[in-house]
Protein backbone atom coordinates (compact mmCIF):
# COMPACT_ATOMS: atom_id res chain seq x y z
CA UNK A 1 0.00 0.00 0.00
CA UNK A 2 0.99 3.10 -0.84
CA UNK A 3 1.90 5.49 2.50
CA UNK A 4 0.07 8.35 0.62
CA UNK A 5 -3.12 6.89 0.22
CA UNK A 6 -5.57 6.01 2.94
CA UNK A 7 -5.62 3.13 4.89
CA UNK A 8 -9.05 0.40 3.92
CA UNK A 9 -9.64 -0.65 7.19
CA UNK A 10 -12.41 -3.51 7.55
CA UNK A 11 -14.45 -3.05 11.21
CA UNK A 12 -15.37 -6.65 12.23
CA UNK A 13 -18.38 -6.31 14.48
CA UNK A 14 -20.46 -3.38 14.86
CA UNK A 15 -22.35 -3.32 18.48
CA UNK A 16 -21.06 -0.62 21.20
CA UNK A 17 -17.37 -0.85 20.63
CA UNK A 18 -17.37 -1.46 17.01
CA UNK A 19 -20.02 1.28 15.88
CA UNK A 20 -18.06 3.57 17.69
CA UNK A 21 -14.30 2.62 16.40
CA UNK A 22 -16.44 3.12 12.74
CA UNK A 23 -17.23 6.98 13.45
CA UNK A 24 -13.66 7.31 15.04
CA UNK A 25 -12.00 5.91 11.82
CA UNK A 26 -14.49 8.02 9.75
CA UNK A 27 -14.63 11.05 11.62
CA UNK A 28 -11.38 11.27 13.87
CA UNK A 29 -8.49 9.73 12.56
CA UNK A 30 -6.48 10.99 9.73
CA UNK A 31 -5.19 8.53 7.02
CA UNK A 32 -7.63 6.02 7.33
CA UNK A 33 -10.86 5.05 5.79
CA UNK A 34 -13.69 2.20 6.92
CA UNK A 35 -14.39 0.52 3.26
CA UNK A 36 -15.45 -2.81 4.63
CA UNK A 37 -18.22 -3.75 8.06
CA UNK A 38 -18.87 -7.05 8.97
CA UNK A 39 -21.34 -7.89 11.45
CA UNK A 40 -23.78 -11.43 11.82
CA UNK A 41 -26.55 -9.28 11.59
CA UNK A 42 -26.61 -8.10 7.47
CA UNK A 43 -29.15 -5.29 8.14
CA UNK A 44 -26.87 -3.73 10.92
CA UNK A 45 -23.75 -3.70 8.47
CA UNK A 46 -25.82 -2.22 6.24
CA UNK A 47 -27.06 0.43 7.69
CA UNK A 48 -24.15 1.72 8.64
CA UNK A 49 -22.04 0.63 5.75
CA UNK A 50 -24.56 2.98 3.47
CA UNK A 51 -23.87 6.20 5.50
CA UNK A 52 -20.20 5.94 4.83
CA UNK A 53 -18.98 6.42 1.00
CA UNK A 54 -16.67 3.71 -0.46
CA UNK A 55 -17.90 0.89 2.52
CA UNK A 56 -19.39 -2.28 1.51
CA UNK A 57 -21.54 -4.58 4.10
CA UNK A 58 -20.60 -8.21 5.14
CA UNK A 59 -21.67 -11.03 7.18
CA UNK A 60 -18.46 -13.19 6.82
CA UNK A 61 -14.61 -11.71 8.02
CA UNK A 62 -12.64 -14.04 5.65
CA UNK A 63 -14.97 -12.60 2.24
CA UNK A 64 -14.41 -9.10 3.72
CA UNK A 65 -10.51 -9.02 4.35
CA UNK A 66 -10.57 -10.97 0.69
CA UNK A 67 -11.49 -7.63 -0.62
CA UNK A 68 -9.23 -5.40 -3.00
CA UNK A 69 -9.90 -2.30 -0.94
CA UNK A 70 -9.58 -3.62 2.90
CA UNK A 71 -5.74 -2.90 3.86
CA UNK A 72 -5.87 -3.67 7.29
CA UNK A 73 -8.90 -4.66 9.77
CA UNK A 74 -10.01 -3.68 13.45
CA UNK A 75 -11.59 -6.39 15.32
CA UNK A 76 -14.29 -5.11 17.35
CA UNK A 77 -16.70 -8.39 17.51
CA UNK A 78 -17.11 -10.81 20.69
CA UNK A 79 -14.42 -12.03 22.60
CA UNK A 80 -15.46 -15.88 21.13
CA UNK A 81 -15.19 -14.65 17.65
CA UNK A 82 -11.50 -13.22 17.64
CA UNK A 83 -9.66 -16.46 17.31
CA UNK A 84 -10.71 -17.04 14.06
CA UNK A 85 -10.85 -13.63 12.41
CA UNK A 86 -7.33 -12.86 14.04
CA UNK A 87 -6.42 -16.31 12.00
CA UNK A 88 -7.52 -15.36 9.01
CA UNK A 89 -5.93 -11.92 9.16
CA UNK A 90 -2.61 -13.11 10.09
CA UNK A 91 -2.91 -16.16 7.27
CA UNK A 92 -3.31 -12.57 4.71
CA UNK A 93 -0.34 -11.12 6.52
CA UNK A 94 -3.27 -7.74 7.21
CA UNK A 95 -2.37 -5.25 9.70
CA UNK A 96 -4.83 -5.53 12.99
CA UNK A 97 -6.09 -4.05 16.02
CA UNK A 98 -7.84 -6.28 18.12
CA UNK A 99 -10.03 -5.47 21.02
CA UNK A 100 -9.56 -6.73 24.26
CA UNK A 101 -9.62 -9.40 25.48
CA UNK A 102 -7.87 -11.02 22.52
CA UNK A 103 -9.18 -13.94 23.01
CA UNK A 104 -11.42 -15.38 26.12
CA UNK A 105 -8.60 -17.92 27.18
CA UNK A 106 -4.93 -18.58 27.17
CA UNK A 107 -5.11 -21.52 25.24
CA UNK A 108 -6.51 -19.88 22.28
CA UNK A 109 -3.97 -16.96 22.77
CA UNK A 110 -1.21 -19.41 22.36
CA UNK A 111 -2.45 -20.15 19.00
CA UNK A 112 -2.47 -16.94 17.89
CA UNK A 113 0.48 -16.07 19.33
CA UNK A 114 2.01 -19.12 17.06
CA UNK A 115 0.47 -18.00 13.88
CA UNK A 116 2.15 -14.63 14.21
CA UNK A 117 5.54 -16.64 15.30
CA UNK A 118 5.36 -18.21 12.29
CA UNK A 119 4.78 -15.25 10.27
CA UNK A 120 7.88 -13.95 11.71
CA UNK A 121 6.62 -10.44 12.21
CA UNK A 122 4.21 -8.88 14.81
CA UNK A 123 1.16 -7.96 12.83
CA UNK A 124 -1.20 -7.61 16.00
CA UNK A 125 -1.69 -4.65 17.92
CA UNK A 126 -4.35 -5.21 21.13
CA UNK A 127 -6.51 -2.83 22.13
CA UNK A 128 -5.71 -2.14 25.72
CA UNK A 129 -6.67 1.71 25.13
CA UNK A 130 -5.38 2.60 28.98
CA UNK A 131 -1.53 2.92 27.80
CA UNK A 132 -2.88 5.63 25.60
CA UNK A 133 -4.67 7.20 28.34
CA UNK A 134 -3.17 10.89 28.97
CA UNK A 135 -3.76 10.35 32.83
CA UNK A 136 -2.14 6.79 32.58
CA UNK A 137 0.92 8.07 30.78
CA UNK A 138 1.39 10.46 33.26
CA UNK A 139 1.62 7.98 35.71
CA UNK A 140 3.55 5.17 34.50
CA UNK A 141 6.16 8.36 33.25
CA UNK A 142 6.47 9.30 37.43
CA UNK A 143 6.98 5.40 37.97
CA UNK A 144 9.72 4.92 35.40
CA UNK A 145 11.28 8.38 36.69
CA UNK A 146 12.11 6.32 39.66
CA UNK A 147 12.59 9.16 41.83
CA UNK A 148 9.65 7.15 44.22
CA UNK A 149 11.66 4.08 44.02
CA UNK A 150 10.52 0.99 44.03
CA UNK A 151 6.38 0.33 43.84
CA UNK A 152 5.28 -1.67 46.58
CA UNK A 153 1.58 -2.06 46.08
CA UNK A 154 -1.09 -0.29 43.59
CA UNK A 155 -4.52 0.30 44.60
CA UNK A 156 -6.92 0.15 41.92
CA UNK A 157 -11.08 1.29 41.74
CA UNK A 158 -12.74 0.00 38.94
CA UNK A 159 -16.36 0.83 39.14
CA UNK A 160 -19.29 0.84 36.31
CA UNK A 161 -23.03 2.39 36.57
CA UNK A 162 -24.41 -0.91 35.40
CA UNK A 163 -23.79 -3.46 33.22
CA UNK A 164 -25.82 -5.28 30.17
CA UNK A 165 -27.80 -8.02 31.30
CA UNK A 166 -26.39 -10.69 29.76
CA UNK A 167 -23.00 -9.61 31.12
CA UNK A 168 -21.87 -12.61 34.01
CA UNK A 169 -19.64 -12.75 36.85
CA UNK A 170 -16.72 -13.89 34.99
CA UNK A 171 -17.30 -10.88 32.57
CA UNK A 172 -16.18 -8.74 35.81
CA UNK A 173 -12.72 -10.66 35.93
CA UNK A 174 -12.45 -11.41 31.69
CA UNK A 175 -13.89 -8.36 30.37
CA UNK A 176 -13.02 -5.56 33.22
CA UNK A 177 -10.69 -6.50 35.41
CA UNK A 178 -8.09 -7.38 32.34
CA UNK A 179 -7.66 -3.71 31.98
CA UNK A 180 -6.05 -3.52 35.48
CA UNK A 181 -4.04 -6.54 34.51
CA UNK A 182 -2.77 -5.23 31.47
CA UNK A 183 -2.04 -2.04 33.35
CA UNK A 184 -0.03 -3.76 36.30
CA UNK A 185 2.30 -5.35 34.00
CA UNK A 186 2.64 -2.21 31.65
CA UNK A 187 3.13 0.25 34.53
CA UNK A 188 5.33 -2.55 36.76
CA UNK A 189 7.28 -4.31 33.41
CA UNK A 190 6.69 -7.39 35.24
CA UNK A 191 4.02 -10.20 35.11
CA UNK A 192 1.42 -11.27 37.56
CA UNK A 193 2.26 -14.34 39.15
CA UNK A 194 -0.58 -15.22 41.16
CA UNK A 195 -4.71 -14.24 41.57
CA UNK A 196 -7.09 -14.44 44.70
CA UNK A 197 -10.15 -13.23 43.89
CA UNK A 198 -12.13 -11.66 47.27
CA UNK A 199 -16.06 -11.39 47.35
CA UNK A 200 -17.80 -8.91 49.88
CA UNK A 201 -21.59 -9.25 51.11
CA UNK A 202 -22.62 -8.23 47.43
CA UNK A 203 -24.66 -4.80 47.06
CA UNK A 204 -28.70 -4.62 46.88
CA UNK A 205 -28.39 -3.76 43.16
CA UNK A 206 -26.49 -6.81 42.13
CA UNK A 207 -27.75 -8.85 39.59
CA UNK A 208 -29.12 -12.38 40.45
CA UNK A 209 -26.19 -14.87 39.97
CA UNK A 210 -23.40 -12.11 40.14
CA UNK A 211 -21.79 -11.36 43.22
CA UNK A 212 -20.95 -7.73 42.94
CA UNK A 213 -18.49 -5.86 43.82
CA UNK A 214 -15.38 -8.41 44.34
CA UNK A 215 -11.57 -7.64 45.36
CA UNK A 216 -9.17 -9.08 43.27
CA UNK A 217 -5.83 -9.46 44.68
CA UNK A 218 -2.49 -9.55 41.75
CA UNK A 219 0.67 -10.45 43.22
CA UNK A 220 3.31 -9.58 41.02
CA UNK A 221 7.56 -10.98 40.03
CA UNK A 222 8.98 -8.19 42.34
CA UNK A 223 6.41 -9.16 45.45
CA UNK A 224 4.12 -5.94 44.44
CA UNK A 225 0.47 -6.45 45.85
CA UNK A 226 -1.87 -5.12 43.62
CA UNK A 227 -5.96 -4.65 45.02
CA UNK A 228 -8.55 -4.18 42.77
CA UNK A 229 -11.89 -3.47 43.22
CA UNK A 230 -14.32 -3.76 40.25
CA UNK A 231 -17.70 -3.10 40.74
CA UNK A 232 -19.97 -3.55 38.46
CA UNK A 233 -23.53 -2.24 39.20
CA UNK A 234 -22.05 0.98 41.68
CA UNK A 235 -24.90 3.08 40.07
CA UNK A 236 -23.62 5.99 40.31
CA UNK A 237 -21.28 6.67 36.61
CA UNK A 238 -18.22 5.90 35.50
CA UNK A 239 -15.12 5.72 37.50
CA UNK A 240 -10.96 4.54 37.06
CA UNK A 241 -8.81 5.05 39.88
CA UNK A 242 -5.28 3.95 40.25
CA UNK A 243 -2.29 4.89 43.06
CA UNK A 244 1.21 3.19 43.48
CA UNK A 245 2.36 3.21 46.59
CA UNK A 246 6.54 3.48 46.43
CA UNK A 247 9.14 3.63 48.63
CA UNK A 248 9.41 7.20 49.14
CA UNK A 249 5.94 8.60 48.00
CA UNK A 250 3.03 7.90 46.34
CA UNK A 251 1.33 8.94 42.97
CA UNK A 252 -2.12 8.44 41.94
CA UNK A 253 -4.89 8.96 38.57
CA UNK A 254 -8.55 9.20 38.48
CA UNK A 255 -9.60 11.11 41.46
CA UNK A 256 -11.78 13.90 39.35
CA UNK A 257 -11.51 13.57 35.84
CA UNK A 258 -14.31 16.93 35.52
CA UNK A 259 -14.34 20.49 36.24
CA UNK A 260 -15.28 20.54 40.23
CA UNK A 261 -17.69 23.54 40.66
CA UNK A 262 -18.46 25.16 43.76
CA UNK A 263 -22.00 27.50 43.89
CA UNK A 264 -24.55 27.84 46.08
CA UNK A 265 -22.54 26.45 49.56
CA UNK A 266 -21.49 23.23 47.64
CA UNK A 267 -19.26 21.99 45.70
CA UNK A 268 -19.07 19.26 43.34
CA UNK A 269 -18.49 17.95 39.49
CA UNK A 270 -20.35 15.51 37.58
CA UNK A 271 -19.25 11.95 37.35
CA UNK A 272 -18.96 10.30 33.61
CA UNK A 273 -21.04 8.15 32.76
CA UNK A 274 -19.43 5.43 30.63
CA UNK A 275 -16.08 4.25 29.66
CA UNK A 276 -16.84 5.52 25.86
CA UNK A 277 -16.52 8.97 27.26
CA UNK A 278 -14.01 8.20 29.94
CA UNK A 279 -11.50 7.14 27.77
CA UNK A 280 -12.74 8.94 24.72
CA UNK A 281 -9.32 10.61 24.15
CA UNK A 282 -7.24 7.37 24.64
CA UNK A 283 -9.48 5.36 21.69
CA UNK A 284 -8.47 8.36 19.64
CA UNK A 285 -4.74 8.23 20.10
CA UNK A 286 -4.82 4.64 20.24
CA UNK A 287 -6.46 3.89 16.53
CA UNK A 288 -4.34 7.09 15.56
CA UNK A 289 -1.18 5.46 16.52
CA UNK A 290 -2.41 2.15 14.66
CA UNK A 291 -2.97 3.99 12.04
CA UNK A 292 -0.20 5.97 11.39
CA UNK A 293 2.32 2.80 12.41
CA UNK A 294 0.50 0.96 10.04
CA UNK A 295 1.07 3.05 7.21
CA UNK A 296 4.57 3.67 8.15
CA UNK A 297 4.68 -0.40 8.37
CA UNK A 298 5.11 -0.79 11.75
CA UNK A 299 3.48 -2.51 14.51
CA UNK A 300 3.60 -0.70 17.77
CA UNK A 301 1.64 -0.51 20.92
CA UNK A 302 0.71 -4.15 23.12
CA UNK A 303 1.25 -7.03 21.49
CA UNK A 304 -0.16 -10.61 21.40
CA UNK A 305 1.77 -11.41 24.28
CA UNK A 306 0.20 -8.65 25.98
CA UNK A 307 -3.00 -10.27 25.40
CA UNK A 308 -1.91 -13.82 25.98
CA UNK A 309 0.05 -12.79 29.60
CA UNK A 310 -3.68 -11.05 30.45
CA UNK A 311 -5.96 -14.25 29.07
CA UNK A 312 -3.37 -16.42 31.46
CA UNK A 313 -4.19 -14.18 34.71
CA UNK A 314 -7.67 -13.78 33.57
CA UNK A 315 -8.15 -17.85 33.37
CA UNK A 316 -6.58 -18.18 36.85
CA UNK A 317 -8.77 -14.98 38.45
CA UNK A 318 -11.90 -16.96 36.84
CA UNK A 319 -10.89 -20.17 38.85
CA UNK A 320 -10.15 -18.25 42.08
CA UNK A 321 -13.72 -16.64 41.58
CA UNK A 322 -15.54 -20.11 41.37
CA UNK A 323 -13.27 -21.81 44.10
CA UNK A 324 -12.24 -19.00 46.74
CA UNK A 325 -8.91 -19.89 46.71
CA UNK A 326 -5.26 -18.27 45.66
CA UNK A 327 -4.35 -19.27 42.23
CA UNK A 328 -1.19 -18.93 40.68
CA UNK A 329 -0.31 -18.10 36.69
CA UNK A 330 1.18 -20.19 34.69
CA UNK A 331 2.77 -18.65 31.54
CA UNK A 332 4.75 -20.04 28.46
CA UNK A 333 8.18 -18.92 28.03
CA UNK A 334 8.27 -15.33 26.39
CA UNK A 335 9.37 -15.60 22.71
CA UNK A 336 11.94 -13.68 21.17
CA UNK A 337 9.52 -12.08 19.09
CA UNK A 338 8.14 -9.99 21.72
CA UNK A 339 11.13 -8.77 23.40
C1 LIG B 1 -15.93 -2.89 28.95
O1 LIG B 1 -15.96 -3.96 28.04
C2 LIG B 1 -14.64 -2.14 28.81
O2 LIG B 1 -13.72 -2.52 28.15
C3 LIG B 1 -14.52 -0.99 29.73
O3 LIG B 1 -13.33 -0.29 29.55
C4 LIG B 1 -14.61 -1.51 31.15
O4 LIG B 1 -14.53 -0.44 32.05
C5 LIG B 1 -15.92 -2.25 31.37
O5 LIG B 1 -15.94 -2.75 32.70
C6 LIG B 1 -16.03 -3.40 30.38
O6 LIG B 1 -17.25 -4.08 30.56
Amino acid sequence: MSSQRALGVAVVGTGKMGADHVRRLSDVISGARVTAVVDIDAERAKSLADGIEGCTAYTDPAVAMAAQDVDAVLIASPGPAHEAALIEALRRDLPVLCEKPLTPDAAAALRVLEAEQRLGHRRVQVGFMRRYDADYLKLKKVLDDGELGRTLMLHQRHRNPAMPEWFTEEMLINDSVVHEMDVTRWLLDQEITAVTVHKPAPSAKAPAGMSDPQFVLFETESGALVGVEIFGHCGFGYQVHAEAVCEHGTVGIGAEHEPLVTTGGRWGGRVTPDYLERFQDAYDREVQAWVDATRRGEVTGPSIWDGYAAAAVCEAGVLSQREGRRVEVELVERPALYG
